[in-house]
């Protein structure tokens, strides 16, 4: 019996690694902008696989503010809650609350039943580069990195790569800072995230969605790190609408 269990495990779970060695796109993070993006690049049949360094995927939404787990959107996010079948409360002033553990729940339920593989406990540790075009991510256990063991780490080829890492944009300072390339942005560098303004940090988080170089895309706090954006807090309508908006500049790139 307990040899039956393991070996269900082990096999099913390597026939879905294996089927995801060379995807469509890799998104790196699994925050509330990655697993729209996700849902979004899956319905049109793309194949996504999420990495998540963490155990539970959802990134920041969990805690909501200050571990009091409700968040804040604005009304205009409606249509999308309703998507997700995700329960909210208005407030009568243009913004609504919902439950952070089931905004969670709901994001990575709607990832997975589109069809994304969402890999947890996964560190993207690199990128990978062809030709002056970012074309996968390098990845290792998380446990084996905080552990600093020597360990050599795998590829997962793709067309597009999406850092969806949130606050420290992690691929995009890699790119910048490791592979030297220069990024789309006003100085070719990481512009660094600005201090908190809730609104401003709202509509920026849109506007600094964008592909920073062939192959490579931010979305969320990560394209605010990247672009000079304003941090906003428990509010997460400019996530939502990242991970759409992202998705529409993946599908257009990589359709053609
Ligand atoms: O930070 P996060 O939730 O990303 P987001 O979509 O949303 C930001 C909001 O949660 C919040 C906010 C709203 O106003 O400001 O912060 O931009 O999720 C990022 C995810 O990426 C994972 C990390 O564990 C988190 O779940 N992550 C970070 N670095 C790596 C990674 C990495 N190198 N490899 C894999 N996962």
């Amino acid at each position: 019996m307990e040899e039956k269990i393991s070996k269900f495990i082990i096999q099913s779970f390597f026939a879905k690694l294996e089927d995801s060695l060379t995807v469509d796109v890799a998104i790196v993070g699994a925050g509330p902008s990655g697993l729209i993006a996700a849902k979004e690049l899956a319905k049109a049949g793309k194949k996504v696989a999420i990495f998540e360094s963490k155990l539970a995927p959802g990134g920041g939404v969990w805690g909501g503010g200050m571990l009091f787990n409700e968040i804040v959107l604005q009304e205009n996010i409606i249509p999308i809650l309703d998507e997700y079948a995700i329960r909210y409360k208005t407030t009568g002033e243009g913004y609504v609350t919902a439950d952070a553990v089931e905004v969670s729940s709901a994001l990575i339920y709607g990832a997975v039943h589109a069809g994304v593989r969402i890999f947890n406990a996964v560190r993207v540790e690199d990128l990978a580069m062809r030709d002056e075009r970012v074309c996968g991510v390098v990845i290792n256990w998380n446990p084996v990195s905080r552990l600093e063991m020597h360990v050599d780490p795998l590829v997962i080829t793709s067309r597009a790569v999406l850092d969806g890492t949130g606050h420290p944009s992690e691929l995009i300072n890699l790119a910048s800072k490791k592979a030297g390339i220069t990024l789309d942005t006003p100085t070719g560098k990481v512009m660094g995230e600005k201090p908190m303004w809730m609104e401003n940090g709202e509509s920026s988080t849109v506007i600094n969605t964008k592909r920073l170089y062939p192959g490579l895309y931010a979305s969320g706090m990560a394209a605010n790190n990247a672009m000079g954006g304003f941090r906003m807090g428990p509010i997460f309508g400019g996530m939502f609408l990242s991970g759409k908006k992202v998705a529409g500049l993946i599908l257009e790139d990589i359709q053609g």
